[in-house]
Formats: structure tokens, sequence, C-alpha cells
């Protein structure tokens, strides 16, 4: 197990430094690093040398060498060579959140797809950073940031790097294409889709687990939840059918993080279009931490940068249960809840149905005995408030969205 120092450089009094430390710390945590102390510093000017000052460089090299540590995390994006002059002055590893950020997704990364996309950014990362890093990661066998790419790669010159990441481009688009073949078949119907969006740790795959606990106590079907940051790298998608026969489909995503590395974002973009597909956004937000305005703010941010306009948004505070104070919603529609109880849980279900099905209308229709498999049809797919069978034939008091009762206006009484 690593044992590391944080630093941090704070260059913009936004007073979020607090923030960006502690999740920087939780970031380390998920990659099984333990963190043995946080240095920052309030900077005017960042040091082409270093980033940082000198002083504090010296002040760093101090506490690894009393701590004990054996790598040096920070906060800030450093280019080549300052990680070459880090790493000479402090003497151990010294790596960024980005790095870290990408290491994380490299050690997650379960589909082929999710492979090549975190491969391909961090061949991204080191190519502008070649110089220093070859020299770094030379020296060391394994470990951080060795993975997916590795040293033997690192080896090689610039030019090889670039086919190299071309290469694996070329891979990954035409795994995106069966995909989006496989996605257009399943998505032809006019069945609504939401999108399940947020902070990474939130919830989200907890509530798409719910959502398929409460509706077809199918625990096959249950994808991984677990307490940690980005626990959940690629898309999942499942059919939700409700007891009253409304049904829609959902899909859990990858979850966001504040300086999520602009290049991974990119590379992943395409496991990330099926947001930009979706009718409504379900956007879970974890009030547990102190910090959660902010998190809704870069979740909304990189929903933008992937392409996200106009698509409405449900938000649901979740993790309620956790503090012990009333928190003002800032956005409607909400629903403040806890998912692990089945009280929050029909909370969520009751929002997302009176906002995706908003166009459902109670209609009655006269359907002669002739047409008895019409009846059985609505018996199937809608949600029949009544039935009785008349002398002209079945009246079904029923929902339907405006589509299919166009189709059907011959029948309505
Ligand atoms: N106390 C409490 N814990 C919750 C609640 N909802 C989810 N959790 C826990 O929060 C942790 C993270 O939940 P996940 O569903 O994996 O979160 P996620 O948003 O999918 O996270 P990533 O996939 O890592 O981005 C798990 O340990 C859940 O059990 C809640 O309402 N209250
Ligand atoms: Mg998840």
């Amino acid at each position: 197990m690593y044992k590391a120092i944080l630093v941090g450089a704070n260059l913009y009094s936004d007073g979020l430094i607090n923030y960006y430390m502690e999740e920087l710390e939780s970031l380390a945590l998920a990659r099984e690093i333990e963190v043995l102390y946080s240095i920052t510093q309030a900077l005017n000017k960042i040091s082409a040398k270093f980033y940082i000052g000198s002083g504090k460089v010296l002040e760093i090299r101090t506490f690894v060498e009393n701590l004990d540590a054996d790598i040096v995390i920070f906060n800030n994006e450093l280019s080549g060579s300052q990680i070459r002059n880090l790493e000479k002055e402090i003497g151990v590893r010294v790596i960024d959140r980005t790095l870290l950020i990408l290491d994380i997704f490299a050690s997650r990364a379960k589909t082929k797809e999710a492979m090549l996309q975190v491969e391909i950014a961090q061949l991204e990362y080191m190519l502008p950073r070649l110089s220093g890093l070859a020299e770094s990661l030379g020296r060391q066998q394994g470990g951080i940031g060795s993975r997916g790419p590795g040293e033997k790669k690192l080896e090689l010159d610039r030019r090889r790097i670039m086919s190299e990441r071309s290469r694996l481009k070329k891979e990954l688009i035409e795994i995106v294409k069966a995909r989006k073949i496989q996605r257009r078949n399943r998505t032809k119907s006019s069945i609504k889709k939401i999108a399940i969006v947020g902070y990474t740790n939130a919830g989200k795959s907890t509530l798409l687990n719910a959502l398929i606990d409460f509706t077809h106590r199918d625990i096959d079907k249950q994808v991984y939840v677990e307490d940690m940051l980005f626990a959940t790298l690629e898309t999942s998608t499942r059919h939700i059918i409700l007891n009253n026969n409304k049904e829609f489909i959902a899909t859990d995503t990858v979850g966001f993080v504040s300086n999520l590395p602009h290049n991974l974002v990119e590379s992943f973009k395409s496991t990330l279009e099926e947001i930009t597909e979706a009718d409504f956004l379900v956007h879970v937000v974890d009030t547990s931490n102190e910090f959660y305005e902010k998190q809704i703010e870069v979740t909304n941010k990189t929903l933008e940068e992937i392409g996200v306009h106009d698509i409405p948004v449900i938000y649901i505070y979740n993790k309620y249960d956790l503090i012990n104070k009333e928190i003002k919603p800032l956005h409607y529609p909400s629903v403040i809840v806890s998912l692990l109880e089945t009280e929050g849980i029909r909370k969520v279900i009751n929002i997302i149905e009176r906002e995706l099905f908003k166009d459902y209308e109670l209609v009655s229709l006269l359907i002669p005995y002739t047409e008895g498999e019409l009846v059985s049809y609505f018996n199937e797919h809608n949600h029949i408030i009544s039935q009785k069978h008349t002398n002209e034939g079945t009246l079904l008091e029923l929902e339907l969205d405006q589509r299919t009762k166009s189709k059907y206006t011959s029948y309505i009484k």
C-alpha cells in the first residue's frame, strides 16, 4: 500500500480548497493509497519549475522523510518537467490528480470499451509529458500510473505512441458502432428513457437497483454498488415495468467528479452519449456531503460538456438519513429521500412516474367483442382503471399517452 502526502496549491480564493483536498483524499483511498498528511499553499503565480514555491518543496521533502511517505500527489495538474523536477528534489514518486483519476479508471475498467477509452486518455495525458515522465517512470517498476500503457510503451517514442493512439481509437470506433446498432434496435419503440446521472458515490446504482427490486424482484439484474468513488465505469440499462404496467428504460451511468480530466471526458463521450438521448435525467445528489451544491454544479457543467441541453431533470436529494438538518431543494421537480428506505424509493418512483408520464390521459374506450385481443393488449400494456361489459362491447377506462390515444380515437367514448 502506498503512503501519500497530498499537496494542493490554492490559486483561487473560491474557498473550495478544503473541498478539493478532501476529494483528493477520497480519490487516493479509491486507489488504496493511505493519506498521511495534506499540505496546501496559497499561490499567486505558478512556478514553471515546481508549480509551487521552492520553499514549499523543501517542506514537502521534510514531511516525506519524517512520515516515511512513498508518493506525493498534487491536486493541480503538473507538466512533465515539473514532475521530473519535483521528484528529483523530493526523492519519491510525484503524480497529479489527473493521473490518479486515470489510474482509478484503469484499475476499474472491465469492458473492452472502457479499457480502450481509459487507455486512450492515458496516452493523451502522457504525450505532452513524455520527456518528464519517461525518466520518472523508467525508474519505477509497477505501481501507480503504470497500468494500461505501462512502462514498455512509454519507452516508445512519441510517434509510436501517436500511432498506438490512433489504432486504439479505430478499435473503439468499431465497438461503439456495434453498440449503437444494438441500442437503436432496443430503442426503436416509443418507450421512454431515463438516465441516472450525478456525482460519483451519490447513489445512482443504488437507485437503479431499487427500481429493479421494486418492480421485478429480479436480483440477477442488479448492478454493482460500493461506498467508493467510481464504482461504476460502464453504463447499465434495465427495462423497468411498474405495477400499473407503465414502463421505461433506465440507464445507470459513470459518476462525475470535479476537474474530471478533459481527455477522459472526451474519450468516454461514446459511453456518455446515452445520456444525451434520454427523455429525462434523474440527477442523484448526496446531501450528506457538505459540498453537495458544488457537486450539483460540477455535474451540470460536465453534462453540458458532453452535449446535454434541454433535457428535463428530476433531482433526487439522497442520503437524507445521514444528515440531521433541514435542506431546501434548489430545484424543481425534486424529492428529499433516503434510497435505503422503502418510503424513499416509493417517493422516487412516484415522482419519476408523475414526470415521465405527464402526457398520459384518462380515456374511456368502447371495444367491440369482435376485437377481444385489443382488450388483452391494453390489459397487458396499460394501466386499466376499470373494465365493464356492456351490450356494445367492453368499456375500458385506462391511461393512454397521446400517441396511443390518437391511434384509437375511433374507440373513444
Ligand atoms: N446512508 C445512505 N447510504 C446510501 C444511500 N444511498 C446510497 N447509499 C450508499 O452510498 C454508496 C454509494 O452508492 P452507489 O449507488 O454505488 O453510488 P453511485 O452514485 O452509483 O457511485 P459511483 O458508481 O461510484 O459513481 C453505497 O455504499 C450505498 O449503499 C442513502 O440514501 N443513505
Ligand atoms: Mg454506480
